[in-house]
């Protein structure tokens, strides 16, 4: 135990109390996730997270966040203040008992935190076990009450000395009306290790998301580490969810932001003294959602403070509910859908009616329960029910004469509509594409040069411009290596209709190659090849080329992405030529690492002279070969579905960008969309 720093009067209750927080500091990734920046952030969560649940019960309406120079961390709010009293039936305070045990975080109180997040469930006193020193102070009662913390020890802080101790120090006089707490703590980087940083634009768009959840409150971050923001950034939404679901909807609207609400109530068992007993729980839903005219669909769930982004019963009742509201309603005997109607094809899927949405759905009750490995899935059974009646008779109202504008109503079915037509269109497309590929006599694309052997062992590469693609075909093994050269403009499959991409001449080519379909259709048994390679520049528009190719392929033959057949191939930036040795690079700190490693001696730096590759163009057939082509010598990486989503998201502020500043647009795609690592993973 370590009580070296520790004066007799520290009574035997407490040194068994800090047992527990002695356990946390031996197995810190089981209670924090690990000891990195992940880990760090954990702590800051913990904190920001007990002051928004203050702000979510109504008691505060500001947050702030400080990062200061020294390291140290601090969370404020001006909610009713830790309680300072005695803990009942104990001889430490509230505020004492909250840093330093284990699951005490406000456990108290009884139903005071009765819908708090809860999530995390292990409490501020996780933040104390792993702080080198911590400093609560609370307002209220008319003065301000500090406790210090060190090395987990409760006492006050005296001239640089530290008296072990449970008493409260009165440290200044304030008015009786004001309260609040404010949490400062010095991470033990003992523990965690010393590069553990910050990410202080995460803890923003963290409070931003916390601020839509509950309006009215106001967060700061005030970030004064060296080199830090130079402003404070604060935060705060009058509208809510409604204001959320402005901010995540890109592009023009096709109507207003509908908002409804309402509560209800529900029964569950739960275990009271080891005996199953029914509780009766009060149940808010708080829904906002529009329509934008793209066809990507963002539907973001919470429960309480909680982000669920794997949904669960609440997003269940809401997908549900809206179809059969657009079916029975929106879309009854619309006029568009008449011809439809007769061949029955004229029922709107969830796919249609979430074509452009853009939502967030809220629901608030005590003791939710979470499904799944990373619990970000809702699993209370009786909630699918709740939203679904509250989304059905809002929305009901608001589409029926005497509810919302007329000419959105109209805009909103008009849309529909045009989704279903558009779906049923498309499919027969695909399918007379599909008859004919089979039928025709080759039915490949004219421009792509295939290999002699298909399968699992055989690879398509995508080769960016018409003329990389001759030095491709040379330098390939034609063996198991087709080539198809890209040369008009890939589609934008993340703001296009499915229509609008099966016209598209290039991801045409690219579905007719691969032979395996496309979208719900795809088959990956069917598969003419193995993998998929994308070779593009390794410049701003080779990146670009890529994030669409990318966003086709996640959006079109994800099972290709999640079986992990699809890769990029990653020719250099630049070569040298040292002695007889050849040098390859792929990034600018890579060359200036080589740089140090050949003038380690007497050799000088700018005798070294580095090419520069423009173009794939512009390599011979022996360099492609080698960089590209060769498996004993490329590099090839393999995309992940998280490098797929995050191309994705390029794609689409690539076109965002596209009124903006060529320099900005620039530096985005740079930054966003190069996926250079130089993770070798060659096949
Ligand atoms: C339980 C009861 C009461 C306040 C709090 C918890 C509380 C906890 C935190 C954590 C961060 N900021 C906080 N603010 C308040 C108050 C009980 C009462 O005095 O009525």
């Amino acid at each position: 135990m370590a009580t070296k720093n520790t004066s007799t009067s520290y009574d035997a209750d407490a040194i068994q109390t800090l047992e527990g927080l002695e356990a946390v500091r031996k197995r810190p990734g089981m209670y924090i996730g690990g000891t990195g920046s992940d880990g760090l952030m954990h702590l800051v969560w913990e904190l920001i997270d007990n002051a928004v649940d203050e702000a979510s019960a109504g008691f505060a309406n500001k947050v702030d966040l400080t990062l200061h120079r020294d390291k140290s961390i601090e969370v404020s709010d001006n909610g009713r203040g830790i309680p300072i009293d005695l803990h009942s039936g104990r001889k430490v305070s509230a505020l004492e008992v909250v840093f330093t045990e284990l699951h005490a975080g406000g456990k108290f109180g009884g139903g005071a935190y009765s819908s708090s997040g809860g999530l995390h469930g292990v409490g501020a006193s996780v933040v104390n076990a792993l702080a080198a020193k911590l400093v609560a102070e609370v307002d209220r009662d008319g003065a301000t009450h500090l406790l210090g913390f060190k090395e987990r020890v409760a006492g006050q802080f005296t001239a640089s000395k530290f008296k072990p101790g449970h008493k409260l120090e009165k440290i200044k006089k304030i008015s009786k009306n004001k309260t609040g707490t404010r949490i400062r703590f010095w991470p033990d980087f003992d523990i965690f290790d010393p590069a553990a940083t910050i990410d202080v634009e995460e803890i923003c768009s963290r409070l931003t998301q916390a601020c839509f959840l509950v309006p009215g409150m106001k967060a700061t971050v005030t970030d004064k580490r060296t080199g830090g923001m130079k402003e404070p950034f604060s935060f705060v939404s009058r509208g809510g969810l409604a204001d959320l679901v402005e901010h995540l909807a890109i592009g023009e609207g096709v109507s207003q932001t509908i908002t409804c609400a309402g509560i209800d109530h529900f029964t569950e068992k739960v275990p009271v003294n080891g005996k199953m007993t029914d509780v009766e729980r009060e149940c808010t839903v708080d829904i906002a959602l529009r329509w934008v005219k793209g066809y990507d669909t963002t539907v973001v769930s919470f429960v309480n403070t909680i982000p669920t982004s794997q949904g669960g019963t609440h997003l269940a009742g809401f997908d549900k509910s809206l179809t059969r509201l657009v079916n029975n309603v929106v879309l009854k005997d619309n006029r568009k859908l008449a011809r439809l109607a007769k061949e029955n094809k004229h029922k709107a899927t969830k796919d249609d009616v979430q074509e452009g949405l853009v939502a967030a759905v809220k629901v608030t009750f005590p003791e939710p329960q979470f499904r799944g490995q990373t619990k970000q899935e809702l699993g209370t059974p009786a909630i699918e029910g709740i939203v679904s009646r509250v989304v059905y008779e809002q929305l009901r109202e608001w589409f029926e004469p005497g509810g919302g504008p007329r000419s959105h109503v109209k805009a909103i079915a008009d849309k529909l509509a045009t989704a279903i037509q558009n779906r049923v269109a498309s499919k027969q497309v695909l399918e007379n594409k599909r008859k004919a590929a089979s039928l025709g006599s080759t039915g490949m694309p004219e421009k792509l040069a295939d290999c002699r052997v298909h399968g699992p062992d055989s690879e398509l590469i995508l080769v960016e411009g018409d003329s990389a693609a001759g030095p491709a075909k040379r330098g390939r093994d034609s063996e198991t290596m087709a080539i198809l050269p890209l040369r008009g403009k890939v589609v934008n499959a993340a703001k296009a209709s499915q229509k609008q991409v099966l016209d598209n001449a290039e991801a045409k080519a690219l579905f007719t190659s691969v032979g395996a379909g496309a979208g719900r259709d795809f088959n990956i048994e069917d598969a003419r090849y193995g993998r998929i390679v994308i070779l593009c520049d390794a410049d701003v528009d080779g990146s670009h080329i890529r994030c669409l190719l990318l966003t086709l392929i996640h959006q079109y033959m994800k099972p290709m992405l999640e079986a992990g057949n699809v890769y990029s191939a990653q020719p250099p930036l630049y070569t040298t030529k040292v002695g007889d040795e050849i040098y390859r690079v792929y990034s600018d700190e890579e060359r200036e690492a080589v740089l140090d490693e050949l003038c380690k001696g007497n050799r000088k730096r700018e005798n070294i002279k580095w090419q520069r590759f423009k173009g794939l163009g512009e390599m011979n057939v022996d360099e492609l070969r080698y960089c590209a082509l060769d498996p004993a010598t490329r590099t090839l990486r393999r995309i992940t579905m998280d490098d797929a989503q995050e191309a994705k998201d390029a794609a689409k502020m690539f076109d965002i960008l596209m009124g903006n500043d060529v320099a900005v647009r620039r530096d985005f795609l740079v930054k966003n969309s190069a996926l250079v690592d130089m993770t070798t993973l060659d096949v």
